[in-house]
């Protein structure tokens, strides 16, 4: 198992967090998701690490930015 903790710019509320949960939780691989509106960590645990560029473009999908891992 893998568990990394990104940073995403741009939630403001409860429907960001389950957008971006919803979109980084369909990554192949993927287990689970938290995201801490407050700080805008996204910690994701997967069967093994992940390709920081998919996990952007998940997030990009979403509508926000991942601006670190
Ligand atoms: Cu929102």
């Amino acid at each position: 198992m893998a568990t990394t903790t990104y940073q995403v710019q741009g939630m403001t509320c409860g429907h960001c967090v389950s957008s971006v949960g919803a979109e980084v939780g369909a990554i192949a691989g993927v287990s689970d998701v938290q995201v801490d509106l407050a700080s805008g960590r996204v910690t994701v645990t997967s069967e093994s690490p992940l390709d920081t560029d998919t996990v952007r473009a998940a997030v990009d999908e979403a509508g926000y930015d991942l601006v670190g891992a």
